[in-house]
């Protein structure tokens, strides 16, 4: 959400009618819209059917939908799909309409929706609706609960949404490969009475987790543990949208996980209350204060909080290698290790030679250095005061005083009143720093190796 003008035009400029429904014959299939730019669309105000307060899709948009004879029609194509994760890279992925995440489906408890997949991959395919309560031959699990939906094809599914909450749909075809290639999207059924749980600003999306190697742009689908792309809504820090909240609002984050592992989400300046899962309504009794919630794997929640403290706050996963962009784990701790005269033999040899990490690695987020095509830096990101020194799952709650109501333009960095910043020390230097005992050597404590010998004393 760089401008309110980038803001608007992407979203115009994204929205190309697919020419499916005319090959198709406008007979009875709804359009199938379709989306190719990351930047978060305003949220889709609805013109047919109940009231409601949309939600903001973090770098992504809600699909429209058409009221035919008393049914909410979507249609969602399942389809390759190119994605930049950050600006620098760009993956190819799997996705719907244009994108991957697909685009989040939104609509009232006691809708009766239909929604038309067609399927434009070189494989079947099928959507499981996670989460929602339907009719078992609606549940989406090829094989088990219907054929699948072979290329070229289009099927329906018809039910009715009888509870509110937050929702996911995914396929349940060919799992591994279909969701490591990010096919997955929100889904998001209101409360049929508007005063139901009300929040001013609503926002969602859904993890997920890449490998794709240093040039390459295609996701390695086999991948169980060592993923390099940690993102909500398929984009990474610096690219994921800041989420900018008037001071007072009550807020609603609602985060899927379709990773393969958990991802405890934490808020700065704020406390939050899990107010809403996938299984339903946290009673209000039953919430507790927190400011990191877990996320499991294949689950939802979706936290609420007033934004009572105006700020620029970090929103993060608090695993610290989820807030990275692709690195590689093969790399020695370097800290305390002396370079200096090896580093000088071997610029003999490599004039470009780097030594790297002796003093930590902050320095990563500030180096510019050539990278492979389409790979990202490990942090990065520029903040007001220097580089922010992140990427993956991180981005930034904006809170600020009077904010219009329906205004998501990113507000910039923010002012902070004289005397509130962490400031430098100006009086006497610190104490001289303590001795290293390693490097005196007399108090390096004796070393006591012990030999592997046989089993003789056991
Ligand atoms: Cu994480």
């Amino acid at each position: 959400m760089s401008s309110r003008r980038q803001f608007l035009a992407g979203s115009a400029a994204g929205l190309i009618g697919a020419s499916l429904v005319s090959r198709v014959g406008a007979a009875s299939l709804p359009e199938a819209p379709s989306r190719d730019s990351a930047e978060a669309a305003p949220p889709l105000v609805p013109n047919t059917g109940r009231p409601y307060n949309p939600v903001v899709t973090l770098n992504g948009w809600s699909l429209p939908w058409r009221m035919r004879n008393g049914w909410k029609e979507f249609h969602l194509v399942a389809e390759p799909v190119r994605r930049e994760l950050a600006p620098g890279m760009t993956a190819n992925l799997w996705g719907y309409n244009g994108q991957s995440p697909g685009p989040t489906i939104e609509c009232v408890e006691g809708d009766r929706v239909r929604i038309f997949v067609t399927n434009r991959l070189p494989e079947h395919t099928t959507i499981h609706w996670h989460g929602i309560l339907l009719p078992n031959g609606m549940d989406g699990v090829g094989g088990l609960t219907q054929p699948h939906i072979a290329p070229g094809k289009t099927f329906v599914y018809e039910f009715q949404m009888t509870k509110s909450g937050t929702f996911m749909y995914h396929p349940h075809a060919d799992e591994m490969v279909q969701m490591a290639m990010g096919m997955m999207g929100s889904i998001v059924v209101h409360p049929r009475d508007p005063k139901f749980m009300p929040v001013d600003r609503d926002f969602a999306f859904v993890m997920a987790a890449y490998e794709i190697g240093p040039g390459a742009h295609t996701p390695k689908v086999a991948e169980m543990l060592e993923f390099n792309l940690w993102t909500w809504n398929s984009r990474v820090f610096p690219g994921i949208d800041h989420l900018p909240v008037r001071k007072g609002d009550r807020v609603r984050i609602r985060i899927a996980n379709l990773t393969m592992t958990n991802h405890p989400i934490h808020i700065h300046g704020h406390d939050f209350a899990v107010a809403l899962t996938d299984g339903g309504w946290v009673p209000k009794g039953a919430r507790w204060p927190e400011t990191t919630t877990d996320v499991p794997v294949g689950a939802i929640r979706a936290v609420e909080f007033v934004a009572d403290n105006p700020g620029d706050w970090a929103f993060h996963c608090h695993k610290s290698h989820h807030v990275m962009n692709a690195m590689g784990h093969n790399v020695p701790t370097m800290i305390g290790v002396d370079h200096r005269g090896v580093a000088e033999k071997i610029l003999r040899l490599v004039p470009d030679y780097m030594v790297m990490g002796e003093r930590g690695m902050a320095d990563m987020g500030e180096m510019e250095m050539p990278l492979p095509d389409n790979t990202l830096p490990m942090m990065s990101g520029a903040g007001p005061f220097g580089a922010i020194e992140m990427g993956g799952m991180f981005t930034v709650v904006k809170v600020r005083e009077g904010l219009a109501r329906n205004d998501y333009k990113d507000p910039g960095w923010y002012r902070h009143p004289r005397g509130t910043v962490a400031y430098e020390w100006q009086g006497d230097a610190p104490p001289a720093s303590r001795k290293q005992p390693a490097a005196t050597g007399e108090e390096t404590p004796a070393l006591r190796a012990r030999k592997p010998s046989a089993h003789a004393n056991h």
